[in-house]
């Protein structure tokens, strides 16, 4: 009688010590505006796989999909709003939700510095106000991108060309002469299929990830701006949290970008392939690329500037050369 005593008081024990744990776990809905099988996705799930192993009983985090679950350009909305917790996006993928997210693309300093010098402050301010989200890590650097045309040039004058864009290429294409049609990543091999588009801008890494070497005779070369890739999460679902479940949340966000210098070698190893697969490069004298590279900035600051000129002229001071 004893013993059962002891064993029903054990067994009372061990159920409320459990469904403890339960309620402290809490599990974060994460989404991406990449499509599932991008560079961005994968390395993201490698970093989430850590952080569920790592974070039993304190934080998960459920990644539940590329662009089918939400559209490429409705992810800061469902951040915004709380649809979901976190999103793996980049600025110019919510541009909705605030012109600002796309003024970041054109950062020359690394993450680091940016998190020193208080330019991750000043962003963080904008997007706690303007987004309802905390700009929780940038994870991807060293990303300069690139024009991708299947018609040659001579010069930097893209008339006459129809060129896929997102909101990041729109002012400097334009300025290049070009006729311009967002199109989310998920579309653009469709888009190149068809002929209804000429080329398009993206990073120098990625191309592979879906196929769109297959229908991309030249890289223009030099590269602009910086790709940022990030991960935003909704404002409230971040302060619903516990103290040890941030701190958990912030440690695993420090190991994320200590890891950044990697993207550097991946960009190597993507311009070989890309010569590999017989990309041609098309190259312009030394003095066409720097007018060509500062036109990109000229036209990404000059539009920042009229979008939110407090904020873009703060940015600059930070994080321009
Ligand atoms: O869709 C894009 O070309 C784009 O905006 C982007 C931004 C960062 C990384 C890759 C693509």
């Amino acid at each position: 009688m004893k013993n059962m005593i002891r064993n029903l008081l054990l067994l009372v024990l061990f159920f409320c010590a459990s469904s403890i744990t339960q309620a402290q776990e809490t599990t974060l809905r994460m989404v991406s505006g990449f499509p599932e099988n991008t560079k961005y996705v994968t390395y993201i799930q490698d970093w989430i796989a850590k952080f569920n192993a790592e974070g039993k009983g304190v934080l998960q985090i459920n990644f539940i999909g590329g662009p089918k679950a939400i559209p490429t350009f409705e992810v800061g909305n469902a951040v915004k709003t709380g649809v979901v917790d976190i999103a793996l996006a980049t600025g110019a993928f919510y541009t909705n939700v605030m012109p600002e997210a796309d003024f970041l693309k054109l950062t020359q300093i690394t993450i680091a510095e940016q998190r020193k010098n208080g330019a991750y402050e000043l962003i963080n301010k904008v997007w706690n106000e303007k987004g309802n989200m905390l700009y929780l890590s940038r994870f991807v650097e060293n990303q300069p991108f690139h024009l991708y045309i299947n018609k040659k040039i001579e010069k930097p004058d893209l008339t006459g060309q129809k060129i896929r864009i997102s909101p990041v290429y729109r002012e400097f294409f334009i300025a290049l002469g070009a006729n311009v049609v967002t199109i989310p990543p998920g579309e653009v091999y469709t888009a190149l299929e068809r002929g209804v588009i000429d080329g398009y801008g993206w990073p120098i890494g990625g191309i592979f990830d879906l196929n769109w070497n297959e229908k991309t005779k030249y890289r223009v070369d030099p590269g602009f701006y910086d790709a940022e890739v990030s991960l935003v999460m909704n404002l409230p679902s971040y302060k619903k949290l516990t103290e040890v479940q941030r701190k958990y949340l912030q440690n695993q966000i420090a190991a994320l970008e200590a890891q950044n210098i990697s993207w550097i070698k991946y960009n190597q190893d993507e311009i070989s392939r890309q010569a590999k697969s017989g990309i041609q490069t098309i190259k312009f004298d030394a003095a066409t690329s720097k007018a060509f590279v500062d036109k990109a900035y000229d036209e990404g600051w000059s539009n920042a500037m009229k979008q939110s000129p407090e904020f873009a002229a703060q940015l600059k001071k930070l994080v321009a050369k």
